[in-house]
């Protein structure tokens, strides 16, 4: 192994020994808790190697957290993505064959260069960046993951929306017959998503094609997909194939599912609980079965980069 000065390694390079020690602890406690929840195979060793590929020429960002990371195999073991099933590893399960290449992507609506493009053609003009965020889902579990990514803002910027463009919408793929989860009806597929245009050119969005410095697993939305840290995990829709400028609010799968429990702009708010459930804590993955559930920040604590776009705005409200 190439030994490194200790201002060359990334911090996703840095193998978390807490977190080695409390997957152990983990592994320990599965075999008396659920079968279910056990942990697989060592550190990095989940996906094939022949899937794993590197991504070269990624640059770092000030954005990143230095928080412990999520190891690898808790990124990519423990998913929701319902095309794949509900389960949290049925996504690991049964996306291994999905065929995120080829891919395209059609931008249509209020913008200048519209058309389908393919997806290497779609991101070569963007500064690929490692983007090191906290990922909050509103079902109170929460990561850290290095995402590898190109700005959403740059990428808006290059497509040339003109003003009728208020919000950016995004859609899934919609092939049942690859995504056995589409042949229910547990969501309205495709599955949708948007944002306002100023949260979309916000500096922290990014369209993330990677983690751990490799090239995404299916089962976290290969080949694109979309990430807003301070919001819940389920605006950040997986495996895009439209992207659409437009004048009004665009409908959104989970908001369309119940308006009651997931609203249009579902920031991340200690303050408003779900209807089922509190918001104030959440579980941090890999942190050991018995660990203490640690505090939620206000906006995933990306206030200061974010909370100006809701002045004079009810946050309960418009959760
Ligand atoms: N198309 C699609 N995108 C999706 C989902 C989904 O079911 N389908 N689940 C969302 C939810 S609820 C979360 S928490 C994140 C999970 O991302 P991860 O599996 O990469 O951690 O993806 C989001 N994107
Ligand atoms: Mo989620």
């Amino acid at each position: 192994m190439l030994i490194k000065k200790p201002t060359d390694i990334r911090p996703s390079e840095i193998t978390s020994k807490t977190n080695y020690l409390n997957r152990r602890e983990f592994i320990r406690a599965g075999s008396i808790a659920s079968a279910a929840t056990m942990a697989g195979p060592a550190v990095g060793a989940i996906v094939p190697d022949a899937r794993r590929e590197k991504i070269d020429g990624i640059g770092t960002s000030r954005f990143s957290t230095d928080e412990t990371l999520n190891i690898y195999d808790d990124i990519v073991t423990y998913n929701n993505y319902y095309e794949f099933g509900t389960g949290k590893g049925d996504p690991y399960k049964n996306a291994q064959k999905f065929r995120s290449r080829p891919w395209s992507i059609t931008v249509d609506g209020e913008a200048e260069k519209i058309g389908t493009y393919h997806f290497e053609d779609f991101i070569k003009p963007f500064d690929l960046e490692e983007r090191i965020y906290r990922m909050r889902c509103v079902e109170a579990w929460s990561m850290v993951i290095p995402w590898v990514g190109i700005s959403l803002a740059d990428v808006i910027k290059h497509l040339q929306p003109n003003s009728k463009a208020r919000y950016v919408a995004f859609e899934t793929l919609h092939d049942p017959s690859q995504m056995p989860g589409q042949r229910r009806r547990s969501l309205n597929w495709p599955y949708r998503e948007g944002l306002t245009i100023e949260e979309a050119t916000n500096p922290l969005t990014i369209f993330a094609v990677g983690i751990y410095g490799e090239v995404l697993p299916n089962q976290n939305g290969a080949p694109i997909r979309l990430i807003v840290p301070w919001k819940y995990g389920f605006k950040g829709i997986k495996s895009i194939v439209r992207m659409s400028f437009v004048e009004k609010r665009p409908k959104t799968s989970w908001n369309m599912a119940a308006s009651n429990e997931y609203g249009f702009f579902a920031n991340v708010n200690p303050e408003v609980n779900h209807p089922r459930w509190s918001q104030a804590r959440e579980r941090r993955i890999g942190s050991g079965l018995f660990a203490r559930k640690q505090a939620t920040l206000m906006f995933n604590g990306y206030g200061e980069q974010v909370a100006h776009l809701y002045e004079g705005i009810d946050l309960r409200r418009n959760f």
